[in-house]
C-alpha cells in the first residue's frame, strides 16, 4: 500500500511546479531576470527519493535523496525546452536527468526515469555538466565532464577531469563515444562541441589545465579541430579566450553555453574566477568570436556579465554563478539558464539584438586603474552635455 503522506508530499510538489514565474524587478538593459529558479531539488520526483510503500517504508522516509539540481545543459525541440540537469544525490554523486517545460521559465517537470548513460569507463566515478549541441550532422551531442580518481597520486581527493562525449537524437537513448583526447592537455572541464563543422571538422571548446582544480598553465578557453567525433582526438589548442591579471578570470575561465549564432558574431556566455579572501567566485562574462572563423575574438566587453544576486549567493558552494546551457529561438530570444552556488537552476532571458549591442557597445576593460577612470569620465562628459541641454 501506498504511504499517505505520499500525497501530502505530493500536492506540495504539484503546487510547486504549477507556480508561475514572473520577470523581477532587477534591470540592466541586458537581460531579465525571474522571481524563482527553474529547477531545485524539491522539484526531483518524490519515486527518486522515497519508497513509497508503506509496509517498507512506515515513517515515509527519504532513502535517496538529493542534494542539488543545478549546470543543465539545454535545447529547444518542437517548442518545448529542455534542461539535461546535473542531479547531486546525498551521496555526494551526480547523474543526468531531463526536465521540460512549454514556457521555458516555469512548468519544469522532470521525466520518469534519470538518463541511463552507457557504462563504458569502469573507472569513471562521477559525471556532470553536459552542455548539449544541435549539430548540422543531425545529432544532439552531450559533452561532459567524466571525472575518476587519480590513482598514481597518494592524495585522496586527487582525480583526473576528462571530457566524456554521447549522442542522441530524442534525448532518451544515448549513445556514448570515446572520451575527447587533448594531446596537449592532461587535464579537461567545460568542454563543449560547437554546432556547424569548421573548415570541415568537428570544432570544440577546451579548457587546457594542468591538475583537476588548478588550471595552472592553462591560458584560458580553447579552440580546437577533429576529424573523427566517434574517436575524438584535438592535437592543437588555441586560446581564444585568454586569462588575464585583475580581471575576473584571473584564476581561470570556462565555455559555458553552446554558442548562439548573431547576425554579427558567435555569442558565447563563459564563467570567470577569481580568488578572494571568502573563496573562489564565479561570474559569468561575455565574449564574441567571428562568424567565419570562431577561433578568432570579435568582442570582448568589460566586465561581469551575470553575478550571484541576494539569495542566489548562498548554497552549497557560495558565490559562484555557472552556465552550461542557453536557448535562442528562431524570433531571437535567448533564455541563459544558470546556477546558483552548485544547488539549484535560474534562467535570465534576453534576445540576439540585445546580446550583440552589449558585445560590441560594451567598452573594454582598459585594464589599469586610471585608465578606467578616464574611460568613465567620458561616459560622464557625454551624460552631462545631453543632461545640459
Ligand atoms: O563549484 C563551481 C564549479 O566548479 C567547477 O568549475 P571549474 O572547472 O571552472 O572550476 C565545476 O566543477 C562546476 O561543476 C562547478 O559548478
Amino acid at each position: 500500500m501506498i504511504h499517505r503522506q505520499y500525497y501530502v508530499e505530493l500536492e506540495k510538489q504539484e503546487r510547486l511546479l504549477a507556480r508561475k514565474n514572473q520577470k523581477s524587478s532587477f534591470y540592466n538593459g541586458v537581460y531579465d531576470r525571474y522571481e524563482y529558479p527553474v529547477l531545485t531539488r524539491d522539484h526531483a520526483p518524490l519515486h527518486w527519493r522515497y519508497d513509497l510503500n508503506a509496509e517498507t517504508n512506515p515513517y515515509f522516509m527519504e532513502r535517496l535523496g538529493v542534494n542539488a539540481v543545478m549546470n543543465s545543459g539545454a535545447l529547444e525541440l518542437d517548442g518545448k525546452f529542455y534542461l539535461v540537469a546535473r542531479v547531486e544525490g546525498n551521496d555526494r554523486k551526480s547523474f543526468f536527468a531531463v526536465a521540460e517545460s512549454e514556457s521555458g521559465v516555469d512548468g519544469f517537470r522532470f521525466r520518469d526515469y534519470p538518463v541511463i548513460l552507457p557504462d563504458t569507463c569502469p573507472e569513471e566515478t562521477n559525471v556532470y555538466d553536459m552542455r548539449l549541441t544541435k549539430h548540422e550532422d543531425g545529432w544532439i551531442y552531450g559533452v561532459f565532464c567524466s571525472e575518476s580518481k587519480d590513482t598514481g597520486n597518494p592524495d585522496l581527493s586527487a582525480a583526473v577531469a576528462q571530457a566524456g562525449i554521447v549522442r542522441t537524437k530524442d534525448l532518451e537513448n544515448w549513445e556514448r563515444l570515446d572520451n575527447l583526447k587533448t594531446l596537449r592537455s592532461p587535464q579537461q572541464r567545460n568542454v563543449l562541441l560547437h554546432p556547424e563543422f569548421v573548415n570541415g571538422k568537428y570544432a570544440f571548446y577546451t579548457r587546457p589545465m594542468d591538475g583537476f582544480i588548478d588550471t595552472g598553465s592553462g591560458g584560458g578557453i580553447g579552440f580546437g579541430l577533429c576529424d573523427d567525433i566517434a574517436h575524438a582526438v584535438i592535437d592543437e589548442e588555441t586560446i581564444i579566450s585568454r586569462r588575464v591579471y585583475h580581471t575576473l578570470t584571473e584564476c581561470k575561465n570556462g565555455a559555458g553555453a553552446v554558442p548562439i549564432k548573431g547576425k554579427k558574431c558567435w555569442i558565447h556566455i563563459a564563467h570567470g574566477v577569481r580568488n578572494t579572501a571568502a573563496g573562489l567566485r564565479y561570474v559569468l562574462y561575455a565574449f564574441g568570436t567571428d562568424l567565419k572563423d570562431p577561433s578568432k575574438l570579435a568582442a570582448e566587453p568589460s566586465g561581469v556579465f551575470l553575478v550571484p544576486l541576494g539569495a542566489e549567493r548562498v548554497g552549497d558552494v557560495s558565490n559562484v554563478v555557472f552556465t552550461n546551457g542557453a536557448v535562442a529561438r528562431e524570433n531571437g530570444e535567448v533564455y541563459i539558464y544558470y546556477a546558483s552556488c552548485d544547488t539549484r537552476m535560474h534562467v535570465a532571458v534576453t534576445d540576439i539584438d540585445r546580446l550583440e549591442d552589449y558585445l560590441f557597445r560594451t567598452p573594454k576593460d582598459p585594464l589599469r586603474s586610471p585608465d578606467c577612470v578616464k574611460q568613465r569620465c567620458e561616459l560622464i562628459d557625454r551624460n552631462m552635455e545631453l543632461l545640459s541641454k
